[in-house]
């Protein structure tokens, strides 16, 4: 059964230029691109889209970094999309992500991670409601 899930190319990403990367390991795994547009996030969706971690200490910092210039927003496609994803993305904390998947080779702090994917069904439908509301 196919699934969506929503991943980003955060800001830190497409300033080390490695969207290009990050779109070619998702179409390798077999999975499909729905939507996929660059754009630059307002405050309020950035906080809509994190309101899970609003009272956490680092909040004002992720909404600032996420907010900080363009990033690439997708809708992604597949059996187990949202797993699937979140395994080639690999560990919050890019140090401890294994070499091999995008945070694991290509960052270093937790706070700049190159990419989002939504982490449950849940997240996913609402998630993706926020950024490409057209989708339904
Ligand atoms: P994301 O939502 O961005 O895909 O990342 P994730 O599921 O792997 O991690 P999550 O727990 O949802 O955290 C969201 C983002 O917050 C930043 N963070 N900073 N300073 C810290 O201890 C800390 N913990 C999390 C990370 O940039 C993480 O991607
Ligand atoms: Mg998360």
């Amino acid at each position: 059964m196919s699934e969506r899930t929503l991943v980003l190319v955060k800001p830190d990403g497409v300033r080390r230029g490695v969207v290009g990367e990050v779109v070619s390991r998702i179409e390798r795994k077999g999975l499909k691109l729905v939507a996929l547009e660059l754009r630059t996030l307002p405050r309020e969706t950035a906080e809509a889209h994190y309101g899970e971690h609003s009272s956490k200490p680092f909040f004002g910092e992720l909404v600032d970094f996420i907010t900080g210039g363009p990033l690439v927003a997708m809708v992604v496609e597949g059996p187990r999309a949202i797993e699937a994803f979140r395994a080639l993305a690999g560990a919050t904390d890019p140090v401890k992500a294994t070499p091999g998947t995008v945070r694991g080779d290509f960052a270093l702090e937790i706070g700049e991670n190159i990419v989002h994917g939504s982490d449950s069904t849940d997240s996913a439908a609402r998630e993706i409601k926020l950024f490409f509301p057209e989708l339904g």
